[in-house]
Parts: structure tokens; sequence; C-alpha cells
């Protein structure tokens, strides 16, 4: 794994980047605070999403985290949290560095996998959720930590969570602040698969490149999806109306049409 990738604006080593058949594959690198999001660590990840969604050779982006951890949320050990004007300070982090990550996952179209090793709690919760699809260790769990530490959720998990898991559960896992464990998580529909911990970086990988391999429809689906969180159903027909029609107009489209006709497989190319 190197630590910044050829062609990544960044110097951080706090996030490796690596791609492979492309997959810009994203490690968040402090393992000895389990991947705790300090603004280094933020501002790579910001650079390397505009990266993502730049560069044509990116199909898909994976993230996982190094070590036991996925990533334990904010980096409390930094004392930006208890220093001069903290609602101020609160509020301009998250609109700096926390908010162009959770949309430049949310906008960029392109499928974003969550390979989540262990521990997510606070905004690494956020951060998964955030992704399109969840895979997950057996010894993963997910924490919605900040009602521990007198905080609200953020980072988008008030918006992710009731949708993902209803209300109810939203509720528990907000104001409780219980560890959920892979197995859970999965049974309520946090996650879309499990696997073995030994096996999770060929899976999520295996899973990613899979994606990358996909029509430039995965992406306008996604925004389909984005769309139909809200909107209602006259206007989400209409929705898919002007996503059919930019899909159909796809060299990809022509190419999986013609396949079929020809019984073979498609070679999708991303446009
Ligand atoms: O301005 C802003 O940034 C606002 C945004 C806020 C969004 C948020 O995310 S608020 C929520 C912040 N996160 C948390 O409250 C979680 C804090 N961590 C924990 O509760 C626990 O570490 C875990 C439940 C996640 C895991 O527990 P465990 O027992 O497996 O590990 P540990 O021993 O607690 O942690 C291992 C090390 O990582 C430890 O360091 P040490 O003692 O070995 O030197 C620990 O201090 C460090 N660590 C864990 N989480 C964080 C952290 N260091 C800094 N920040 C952390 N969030």
């Amino acid at each position: 794994m190197t630590a910044v990738a050829a062609g990544v604006d960044s110097t951080a080593p706090v996030l490796a980047v690596e791609r492979s058949a492309g997959v810009l594959r994203l490690t968040l690198n402090r393992p000895s605070r389990l991947n705790a999001l300090d603004d280094e660590l933020l501002d790579a990840l910001g650079v390397a999403l505009e990266v993502a969604r730049d560069d044509t050779a990116v199909r898909c982006v994976l993230i996982t985290g190094a070590g036991r951890g996925f990533c334990a949320g904010a980096d409390l050990a930094s004392g930006l949290l208890l220093g001069g004007d903290r609602s101020v300070a609160v509020r301009e982090r998250l609109q700096r560095l926390y908010a162009p990550i959770i949309l430049g996952i949310r906008e960029l179209e392109k499928p974003v996998v969550a390979a989540v090793n262990g521990v997510a709690a606070g905004a690494g919760m956020s951060l998964a959720l955030a992704c399109d699809l969840r895979v997950c260790a057996e010894s993963a769990s997910f924490i919605q930590a900040f009602v521990r530490i007198g905080l609200v959720p953020d980072a988008g998990s008030t918006f992710f969570l009731p949708r993902l898991v209803g209300m109810a559960r939203a509720a528990e896992l907000a104001m409780l602040g219980d560890a959920v464990s892979a197995a859970d998580a999965l049974r309520i529909g946090l996650v879309n698969q499990v696997v073995p911990d030994s096996d999770l970086a060929a899976e999520g990988v295996a899973l990613a490149e899979r994606l990358a391999r996909g029509p430039r429809s995965v992406g306008l689906a996604k925004r389909a999806l984005n769309l139909a969180l809200v909107s209602d159903l006259r206007a989400q027909l209409s929705h898919e109306e002007d996503l059919q029609a930019l899909a159909i107009a796809t060299e990809d489209a022509v190419e999986g049409v013609t396949a079929f006709i020809e019984k073979r497989a498609a070679d999708f190319r991303g446009r």
C-alpha cells in the first residue's frame, strides 16, 4: 500500500490511496487512534473525492480503515472540541470539512463502497452510512457515539439512519449510543454483507471492482436513488424519465443491448 498514489494531489500519509482496476481505494490511516478524523485526514478525504469525481479512469471508490478500527469519528484528543468559541468552531468545521465529504460521496456519480473493518463510531459511522454499499467484517461494530459525549449525531447520520433502519431504531441508536454488532447491523439493514474478518479486504475489493466494471448507468441509478429520498412518486417518475433518456444515449447502453443480442458478455466502459 502506498501512502499516496500517483495522480492524487495530496501529501497526507494519514490517507493511503491506491488505484487498481478502476477502483480508487482510500484507507484511513491513523490506526493508533482508530482512524479518528483530524483536519489533515478530513482534508485528504475531501481531496481524494474530488479526484474520484474528476478522473474518468476512477469508476468506483472503496473506503476502509487501517488496523483494528474503521473510524472512531472526530479526533477528541486534538482539543478542538473544548477550546475557544466551541459553537462557532464546530459549525465551521462541519461546514468546511465534513459536509464536502458527505456530499462528495453522495453527489459522486460513481459507486462508493465502505469496507468496515472494525468499529465505526460517531462521524466514522456517518461516513460509512453515506456510502452506497457497506460490507463489514464479523468483528465490526457501529456506534452513534455522539450521545456518549453529549453531542448530537452529525455528518449526515440523522439523514441516513432513519432512511436505512426506520425512525424507531434510529432513535434507539442515536439516543442510547449502544454498539451494534455486525450481525445485528445486517439484520436491521445497516449493512449489505458481513464476511469473516480475514476475507474483508478481498471481498471489499471484489465488490468494488465488480462495480467498476459496470455501465455508466450505475452512477445514474445512484442519482435516481438520491432523488427518491426527497421526491414524491410523480416527481420521481419524471426523474426516471430524464435519467433513462440519459442512460439510453450512453455508449454503454448500446454495448449492453448489442451484447445481449449477440449473446455475449457486455464490455462496459463507464461512458
Ligand atoms: O468539530 C468536530 O470535529 C465535530 C464533529 C464531531 C463528530 C463526532 O464524531 S463526535 C464522536 C467522536 N467519537 C467518539 O466519541 C468515539 C470515541 N471513541 C470511543 O468511544 C472508543 O474508542 C471506541 C468505542 C470507538 C472503541 O473503544 P476501544 O475500547 O475498542 O478502543 P479505545 O481503547 O477506546 O481506543 C484505542 C485508542 O484510540 C485509544 O488511544 P490510547 O489510549 O491507546 O492512546 C483512544 O484514546 C483512541 N481513540 C479512540 N477514539 C478516538 C481516539 N482518539 C481520538 N479521538 C477519538 N475519537
